[in-house]
C-alpha cells in the first residue's frame, strides 16, 4: 500500500521508493513502540505545507521578520488551541521537540552548575532530566531518583527525603518507561516544600490526559513539557505550558535563548491535532489505549512474562525477560522479524547494560489508532509469546509465520494517514 507521491517521483525516485517503503513497512507491521503512533492524514498534510518556506522568529505580533500575517494567525491558533485542550494560561508551541523543550525549562529556572532532579533513566526517566551523557547532567548537577525494587512503584519518602537533602532547583516528574499512574500533587507537595519548581514532562501521556484517560498535571505543576507525537498524535514537537506568571521565562528561553526560527509548518500540523484532540472521538481513542494496554498486560501475565510493577495503568508496558532467559534485544530483533515493532529496554535495577538490557517496552498507542480493541490483545500477547519463544530457540520459520499472521490482520486495519 503506498501513497502517490508524484511529485518526489519525478524528481527523486530514489527517495520516493525509500518513502513507499516506509509507508509499505508502517501499514504491515505491529507497531507497539509506546512513544509511536500514526498522525491523521490532516495532520500529515498540513506538515508539508508551504508554510515551512516563512521565518517567523518571534513571537506572534512580535517577529523578526515581516510578512507574518498569517503565519501569526497559525501560531496563535495552536496556542489558543493548546490553551483549551490541556486548561493552562500559557502554551509555547514553538520547541523543535521533547529535549529542546526540556533544556528551555533549564535555561529558564536553573543556572549551570544547580542542582536538578529527576528519575533516573535505567528506571525509566529520560536523559534530559539531568542523566549524566546528557548535557543536562553535565552542565548541571543531576540527582536521581528511581523506583522500590520490590513494588515496581516510586516512594515518594525516598524522593521527599532526597529532595530535601539535595535542595534542587528543578524537580522533573515524568518519563519514556513508567507504566504507573504518575502522582502529580505528591510530587508537587515535595517541590513545594524545598522550594523546586515541578515540571511535569508528560510526552507520554499528553494525548491520554487531553483524553480524560490519565490525571491532569494541571494545576499542580509549574510547567508542562510535552512532545506532540506520542500518544497526542500530532507532528514531531513539542510544546511547553505553564501559568502566567512563568510565560515570559519560557518564551525568552525558548526564543532568543535556544532556538531561531520556528517550524511553521509544525505549528499548523500541532494546531491541527490539537483540534483533532478536542473531539469526542479522541476521548474514546485515550479510553481504548489505556483499556487496550490493561487487556494485554492481562494476557502477558497469563502467559507467564513478568512486567515491571504487575502491570500498567495507562499506554505503557515493560516487560522483565529475565525469567524467560531471553535477553531484551535478541527478543526485539527476533519480534522485528515478526512483524512486531518493539524497542529493547532497560528495567529497573537492571544487571544488564543499556545497549543489551534485560527488557523490551511495549504500548498500545498505535495498535488503537488502527482500530484494534481489547478483543484482539489475546492475539497480540500469544504473537508476542511465540515470538520470545522463538528468539531463544532462533526459530527463523515461526518468526516467518507470525509476520504473516500479522500482516492479514494489519491489512484489515488501515493505518489513519496511510489508508490508500
Ligand atoms: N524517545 C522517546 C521514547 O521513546 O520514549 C523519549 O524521548
Amino acid at each position: 500500500m503506498t501513497l502517490p507521491h508524484p511529485a518526489l517521483s519525478a524528481t527523486d525516485p530514489e527517495l520516493a521508493a525509500l518513502v513507499g517503503a516506509e509507508e509499505q513497512l508502517q501499514a504491515e507491521t505491529l507497531r507497539l513502540i509506546p512513544s509511536e503512533n500514526y498522525v491523521s492524514a490532516a495532520v500529515l498534510e498540513a506538515s508539508g505545507t508551504v508554510l515551512q518556506n516563512k521565518y517567523s522568529e518571534g513571537y506572534a505580533g512580535r517577529r523578526y521578520y515581516e510578512g507574518q500575517q498569517v503565519i501569526d494567525q497559525v501560531e496563535r491558533l495552536a496556542v489558543a488551541r493548546a490553551k483549551a485542550l490541556f486548561g493552562v494560561e500559557h502554551a509555547n508551541v514553538q520547541p523543535y521537540s521533547g529535549s529542546p523543550a526540556n533544556l528551555a525549562v533549564y535555561l529558564a529556572f536553573a543556572d549551570p552548575g544547580d542542582t536538578v532532579m529527576g528519575m533516573a533513566l535505567p528506571m525509566g526517566g529520560h536523559l534530559t532530566h539531568g542523566w549524566g551523557v546528557s548535557a543536562t547532567g553535565k552542565w548541571f548537577r543531576g540527582v536521581q531518583y528511581g523506583v522500590r525494587q520490590d513494588t515496581g512503584l516510586i516512594d515518594f519518602d525516598e524522593v521527599r527525603e532526597l529532595a530535601l537533602k539535595e535542595r534542587p532547583k528543578i524537580i522533573f516528574c515524568g518519563g519514556t518507561a513508567l507504566p504507573r499512574t504518575i502522582d502529580f500533587p505528591a510530587f508537587a507537595e515535595i517541590a513545594r516544600e524545598c522550594g523546586a519548581v515541578l515540571v511535569a514532562d508528560v510526552a507520554h501521556i499528553a494525548g491520554l490526559i487531553a483524553g480524560g484517560a490519565h490525571p491532569s498535571p494541571v494545576p499542580h505543576a509549574d510547567v508542562i513539557s510535552t512532545t506532540t507525537h506520542k500518544t497526542l498524535r500530532g507532528p514531531r514537537g513539542a510544546m511547553l505550558m505553564s501559568r502566567e506568571e512563568h510565560a515570559k521565562a519560557l518564551d525568552k528561553a525558548v526564543f532568543p535563548g535556544l532556538q531561531g526560527g520556528p517550524h511553521n509548518q509544525t505549528t499548523a500540523a500541532i494546531a491541527v491535532a490539537l483540534h483533532e484532540a478536542s473531539q469526542p472521538s479522541f476521548r474514546t481513542y485515550a479510553q481504548s489505549v489505556v483499556a487496550n494496554a490493561r487487556a494485554l498486560a492481562e494476557a502477558l501475565l497469563d502467559r507467564g512474562f513478568d512486567l515491571v510493577s504487575g502491570g500498567t495503568d495507562n499506554h505503557l508496558i515493560l516487560m522483565d525477560l529475565t525469567p524467560k532467559e531471553v535477553p531484551g534485544k535478541v527478543a526485539a530483533k527476533a519480534l522485528d522479524r515478526a512483524g512486531i515493532v518493539v524497542n529493547y529496554n532497560t528495567v529497573p535495577y537492571d544487571p544488564r547494560k543499556p545497549f543489551d538490557p534485560s527488557g523490551i517496552r511495549i504500548g498500545t498507542p498505535s495498535l488503537t489508532s488502527r482500530g484494534l480493541g481489547t478483543e484482539h490483545m489475546a492475539a497480540v500477547a500469544d504473537w508476542i509469546d511465540r515470538g520470545v519463544t522463538a528468539a531463544g530457540k532462533e526459530d527463523e520459520q515461526a518468526l516467518a509465520t507470525i509476520r504473516s499472521e500479522v500482516a492479514e490482520l494489519m491489512s484489515a486495519h488501515p493505518a489513519p494517514g496511510l489508508a490508500g
